[in-house]
């Protein structure tokens, strides 16, 4: 799985991507700092199944800590865009290539209002966060009509001959991560091969969009005073509020061993005997304006949430012991994935290994030692373990 952050420049996309993967990048309030994408891991939280099962678990491919596992996800940034990004203004539209095979999108608005539609720092309150909303998927959509009327004669043509309209479509927008079924159904709800005017074709590009890259709206820099009353006036539109200078800077002293502190969790705990006054004071800050007012500092709720919101994704874990729960070499409960609700148990052995599909036979449910079949959907949480034929 891949998640793409996005949005204007300055809005704090770097940040929030170096807060998730500890990477170290070029963070700054110069406009257009990241040209090049950063690429990195994140980890999305889900409840690690050793509580439930009393277990001692020996992650391979994931994390767990204090019970929570953290499971691994790619994590891209890119460079920030202004208005007219489709038709090559700022740095154009080589941006939107990269987020091309990006599964979720992560919108970073500046909710303070601080930075304008062209990425400049401005007064706090002076920008309106909402038009920064509107104007990403306008961007999109543009970019995307663009991909799709590049053959557009030809297509029509071909349909027209008898060739199926969603393979056209779908070859003309290969890349994107859009299957043949969703165009088929966003045919069905929007026939552009009868219509194609611009507006049809908008509407035919937008049931897309929200298909294949979903947004989710993180609202940064809560820390800024005056952004609580942008993200009330704001309440409407689903934003998840968050700071991620907080988050990395957390994360920082934590790595430091300054303090105790997961990612998602709602206090730290000052650990170094003798801590500079200076990091002291700047950490109560981010507990008395990011954490006790909004709960956590956002960026594990909004990672979380684009993996099961967004995407409506569960976590399954794979053994082949189904006692122990563990895998050949002993390890317990050793991996975890992440996989669309609906998975069945044959298409979660696929995505361990492809051969494992045809070698398929039946699966157990280690928790209940229960038999389940080749098309059994699996559910959140679930421990399964395999059969194979030799
Ligand atoms: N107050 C506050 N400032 C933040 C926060 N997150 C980022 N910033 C600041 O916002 C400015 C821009 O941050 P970047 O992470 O470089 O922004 P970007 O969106 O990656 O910018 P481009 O690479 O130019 O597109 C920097 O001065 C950051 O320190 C936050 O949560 N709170
Ligand atoms: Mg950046």
């Amino acid at each position: 799985m891949l998640i793409s952050v996005c949005g204007k420049s300055n809005t704090g996309k770097t940040t929030f991507w170096s807060a998730s993967t500890m990477v170290e990048a070029e963070i700054s309030n110069r406009i257009f700092t990241t040209i090049k994408p950063n690429q990195g891991v994140a980890y999305i939280r889900a409840p690690c199944p050793c509580r439930d099962l009393g277990v001692s678990c020996n992650p391979q491919n994931s994390k767990c800590i204090g019970g929570t596992r953290y499971i691994p996800t790619k994590l891209i940034d890119i460079a920030g865009l202004v208005p007219g990004a489709h038709l090559g203004k700022g740095l154009g539209n080589s941006f939107l290539s990269d987020i091309m095979e990006a599964n979720a999108l992560i919108h970073i608005v500046d909710i303070s209002g601080g930075t304008d539609q062209d990425g400049n720092p401005v007064e706090s309150g002076s920008n309106n966060p909402l038009q920064d909303i509107e104007f990403l998927e306008r961007e999109i959509d543009f970019w995307l009509l663009g991909i799709l009327q590049k053959n557009w004669t030809q297509i029509k043509n071909k349909a027209k001959s008898g060739e199926k309209p969603e393979d056209l479509l779908h070859k003309q927008l290969s890349g994107l991560g859009i299957s043949p079924e969703d165009i088929k159904q966003a045919l069905k709800e929007n026939n552009i091969m009868e219509n194609d005017q611009e507006e049809s074709l908008l509407e035919f590009i937008e049931i897309l969009r929200k298909k294949s890259k979903p947004i989710l709206i993180a609202g940064n820099k809560i820390d800024v005073p005056g952004a609580e009353a942008l993200l009330e006036k704001a309440k409407d539109f689903n934003i998840i509020p968050c700071s991620a200078e907080s988050e990395l800077a957390l994360r920082k002293a934590e790595k430091e061993g300054d303090i105790r502190y997961s990612p998602g969790d709602s206090d730290f705990e000052i650990i170094k005997p003798g801590l500079d006054e200076k990091k002291k004071k700047a950490l109560e800050l981010i507990r008395d304006k990011v954490l006790k007012p909004y709960g956590t500092t956002g960026v594990q709720k909004i990672l979380d949430s684009a993996a099961f919101d967004l995407l409506g994704l569960i976590a399954v874990y794979p053994v082949e012991n189904e006692t122990r729960y563990s895998n050949k070499k002993g390890n317990v409960l050793p991996d975890a994935y992440l996989v669309p609700k609906g998975t069945t148990a044959r298409e979660l052995a696929g995505k361990i290994h492809t051969e494992f599909l045809d070698k398929f036979i039946a699966a157990v449910d280690a928790r209940t030692k229960k038999r389940i079949g080749a098309e059994q959907e699996l559910k959140n949480g679930d421990v399964i373990k395999i059969m194979l034929s030799k």
